[in-house]
């Protein structure tokens, strides 16, 4: 791919860039030959995860794979709002699949390569929780039973977004959403119900599974980069917090998703062969309080009289996580 010129935004901050720091540790976007993959221009919200994560994403497997890459993206708003036709603002090879089967296409061009003798073109797929956890859960699936040569991202953002906000098998218990009406006392899913889907790609037994969030840039490139080490079917999982879906402020997406991490709702890991071999520890432990205030997503919860019963109830499910991660230092 042609050089592109770059325009640098970054401030040396250790949030994005880091080109200020030693050589090793500078994120990818701190580097002049960073590739844009999803360029400016774009019609993402303001401050909308998914489209952070997914820049950093794609860009450090353009550089972990010499740019030999092609991508695959499910129907959603990384699609949506990337390629309102006849515009895009992909500069990598990108096709879009359907609602469901991005895993089935990715898995047809990696086919494809192999058949060419491309062995060194790298194929990634990528969709939203909806896509990834009920539609396209099948077909990725079988992707995973195969160990089929693709890396598959689902960028979690807890519902689907882009048809205004329905409850999927990703959205957690008490969340309101916009158009999905409560079954039951509670908006969200039913707690205990809903699909784990690291565990049940773990459950695979395939060669990589990752969680990352846009709070940590670095740990998501590395985890990106480690993910190409290997062939055959792995899995990254990174919580992507949307500013209109969950009803909090534009800036603040990188604060919610560190405190989703901090509080032990979503926990940060690394596995391989179905076993978790590294684990982000929680610096600073938060109450799920001060995770759910700021979304209005969860205001239900903090009426005249706070909801105490639910918000221990979403305790105890941080607690879990804390337990079978073992996310805090002894
Ligand atoms: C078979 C099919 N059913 C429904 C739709 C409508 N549809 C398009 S995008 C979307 C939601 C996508 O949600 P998600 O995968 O969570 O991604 P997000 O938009 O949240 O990033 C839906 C329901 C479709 N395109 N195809
Ligand atoms: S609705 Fe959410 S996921 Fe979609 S573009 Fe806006 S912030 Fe991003």
């Amino acid at each position: 791919m042609a050089f592109q010129p770059v325009k640098f935004y970054q401030t040396g901050t250790f949030t994005v860039g880091n080109r200020l720091l030693a050589p090793e540790a500078r994120s990818v976007q701190a580097d002049m030959r960073r590739t844009n993959s999803l360029n400016s221009g774009h019609r993402a919200c303001q401050g909308c995860g998914e489209a952070l994560g997914a820049r950093y994403a794609i860009d450090a497997a353009m550089q972990a794979t010499g740019n030999r890459l092609i991508a695959a993206n499910a129907t959603g708003c990384l699609e949506v709002f990337s390629t309102p036709y006849p515009e895009t603002s992909w500069q990598i090879p990108w096709i879009h699949s359907l609602f469901g089967n991005a895993a089935a296409v990715a898995t047809g061009i990696a086919a494809a390569m192999k058949v060419k003798g491309k062995t060194d073109v790298r194929v990634i797929s990528q969709g939203g929780d909806g896509g990834t956890t009920d539609i396209g859960f099948g077909c990725l699936s079988g992707m995973f039973e195969r160990n089929d040569d693709v890396l598959y991202i689902c960028y979690d953002n807890e519902a689907y977004m882009n048809t205004g906000v329905q409850r999927s098998s990703a959205t957690p218990p008490a969340a309101r959403t916009a158009t999905t009406m409560a079954v039951g006392a509670e908006p969200g899913n039913v707690f205990g119900q809903g699909k784990d889907l690291p565990a049940i790609a773990m459950a695979h037994g395939i060669p990589y599974v990752a969680t990352a969030t846009v709070t940590e840039l670095r740990d998501l490139e590395a985890k990106v980069r480690r993910a190409m080490e290997f062939r055959g079917a792995r899995y990254i999982h990174i919580f992507v917090p949307c500013p209109l879906g969950w009803g909090h402020a534009s800036e603040d997406t990188v604060r919610i998703a560190r405190l989703a991490k901090e509080t032990g709702l979503f926990p940060v890991f690394e596995a391989e062969h179905g076993e978790v071999t590294s684990v982000s520890k929680i610096r600073r432990r938060m109450p799920v309080e001060e995770y759910l205030r700021p979304q209005r997503r969860f205001a239900h919860l903090f009426g005249k009289v706070p909801n105490a019963a639910v918000i221990a109830r979403i305790q105890q499910n941080a607690d879990r996580n804390v337990r079978r991660y073992g996310l805090l230092d002894a």
